[in-house]
């Protein structure tokens, strides 16, 4: 009997303020609702999510030591880590699991310094511009993804 699927759902700093400000950029939906959102799509599909929110790269590091041993995907929102953040890609890659990485906001519509980014390297996908909606899409990727690895 096979176990049920685990994603660990990642994002970085200042997306604990998603529809509180900004909404004509990152809209309206609480990363509350996104969370709900994504755990109602992984019980669909027979599998499950760990949310992780952090405003801080250490933080984000050090959960993923501690957790992705107990997971088989990640999907991820690095929010400004993103275009800054070595540290958070080696951790990635750290823990040899497939990564989706996922933006609310279409990063390559925006200002320049935002159009690169240190996870897309060594993700398997990158979903963005499509809101949150960005993160079912990325899931549902992800999802898609595992299933075909594990035959
Ligand atoms: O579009 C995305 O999802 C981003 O990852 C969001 C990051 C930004 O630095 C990336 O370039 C693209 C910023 C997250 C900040 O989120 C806020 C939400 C509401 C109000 C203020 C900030």
């Amino acid at each position: 009997m096979s176990t049920a699927i685990r994603v660990l759902v990642i994002h970085g700093p200042n997306l604990n303020l998603l529809g509180s400000r900004e909404p004509e950029i990152y809209g309206t939906t609480t990363l509350a609702e996104i969370n709900s959102t994504l755990e109602e799509a992984a019980v669909n599909r027979g599998a499950e999510v760990s949310a992780f929110q952090s405003n801080h790269e250490g933080a984000l590091v050090d959960h993923l030591q501690q957790e992705a041993p107990q997971a088989q995907g990640i999907l991820i929102n690095p929010g400004g880590l993103t275009h800054t953040s070595v540290a958070l890609r080696d951790a990635l890659v750290g823990t040899d699991r497939p990564v989706v990485e996922v933006h609310c906001s279409n990063i390559f519509s925006r200002e320049e310094f935002r159009h690169h980014s240190y996870v897309s390297g060594i993700a398997v996908g990158v979903v963005c511009g499509f809101g949150p909606r960005s993160y079912t899409m990325g899931l549902e990727a992800l999802l898609s993804h595992l299933s075909d690895s594990r035959g």
